[in-house]
């Protein structure tokens, strides 16, 4: 059976380089520690050279556990801590490089274009030369940047640009934004433990809320981590917002939320080895909405796939969890 890996991170060595920078100047950014813990001048992460290789370990992992493709990303928090002209430029760069490794192995590797939010127009001409030039597979984008989110009106390009090219944004998470980070700086709360889910998932619900998917009907949505707690929540989505005591503002939206995620998200598998969650989820969003993933090189290859060979589906159902959902989504042949 095809097995396509949906959020497969990588890096390239001049970001990887722009990130040790970061690295050297502490700051407030919820992001610093993980920067500092693969970048930093005194890291002995296996991470970062992980996150480098492409076509040596990573594709003999992917031959020993029967893994077809990953579909790669470059990995959080993408250009999103640099400034936006650097950010611009390095965002090419990857693309560029993503593109080249793409086209000598095409049956091995898809990609997901990376931009700068922060320069939304440039952003999304970069988008359009990511999908019509490169022929790139979608976008990825690692929630708020410069503490903002997409719902914010001058992000609107980007949204525009993904729908009108027919492509799907993953949004990925990094650490909480300025205002959301406080209590989550105790105890490692703020990376994949818990505030990588809340802040994914405090987005997706910004998107929803705000009425933007009213004004982007055909967008499309993909969060990892069984979609970041939202399927497990969207009974009571609905039903407070709703009767919430704390009334709903702006323009009221055509859909209910739980409506909104079904028909603009998919969710993937990433680091939720949980068979109960993935069951759970499938009866909530229906077969077509998951997606395998493993989110390489945070999480090891082979109990991914034993949790997907194992998973109590139909044949018919695996092979829409494993392949046939994400060559949909991200068009994939
Ligand atoms: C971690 C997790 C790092 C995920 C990631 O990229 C990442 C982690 C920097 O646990 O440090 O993509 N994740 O998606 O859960
Ligand atoms: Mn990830």
């Amino acid at each position: 059976m095809r097995k396509i890996a949906t959020e497969e991170a990588f890096s390239i060595p001049e970001i990887a380089d722009a990130l040790e920078e970061v690295a050297a100047t502490p700051s407030l950014d919820s992001d610093y520690w993980l920067v500092d813990a693969i970048y930093g001048a005194e890291s002995k992460s296996p991470l970062r050279s992980k996150l480098l290789d492409l076509e040596d370990e990573r594709l003999a992992e992917m031959d020993a556990n029967g893994v077809s493709m990953h579909l790669l990303s470059l990995t959080a928090p993408g250009v999103q801590m640099f400034d936006a002209d650097t950010a611009c430029g390095l965002a090419e760069l990857a693309n560029d490089r993503l593109a080249e490794v793409v086209r000598r192995h095409p049956d091995r590797f898809a990609g997901l274009a990376t931009f700068a939010p922060h320069a939304p127009r440039r952003a999304a001409e970069e988008m359009a030369r990511a999908i019509e030039s490169l022929h790139l597979n979608g976008f990825i984008v690692n929630s708020h940047t410069n503490n903002e989110y997409l719902d914010n009106r001058k992000y609107w390009p980007i949204l525009e640009a993904a729908e009108d090219l027919d492509r799907c944004v993953y949004i990925h998470p990094r650490g909480p934004s300025a205002g959301l980070v406080g209590p989550f700086r105790d105890y490692g709360l703020a990376g994949a433990t818990w505030g990588y889910g809340i802040e994914v998932s405090t987005h997706a619900l910004r998107l929803i809320l705000s009425g933007v998917l009213d004004r982007f009907p055909r967008l499309q949505l993909c969060i990892g981590h069984m979609g970041e707690a939202i399927p497990f929540w969207l009974w009571r989505i609905d039903n407070r917002w709703r009767m919430s005591t704390v009334p709903q503002r702006g323009k009221p939206l055509e859909l209910t939320p739980s409506e909104y995620f079904k028909r603009n998200f998919v969710i993937t598998t990433s680091g939720q080895e949980n068979p109960l969650a993935l069951d759970y989820s499938i009866k909530t969003l229906g077969i077509d909405n998951v997606l395998w993933a493993i989110d390489h090189p945070y999480q090891p290859t082979a109990p991914a796939v034993s949790f997907m060979d194992n998973a109590p589906v139909t044949e018919e159902e695996r092979e829409k969890l494993y392949h046939l959902n994400a060559e949909r989504v991200f068009h994939i042949i």
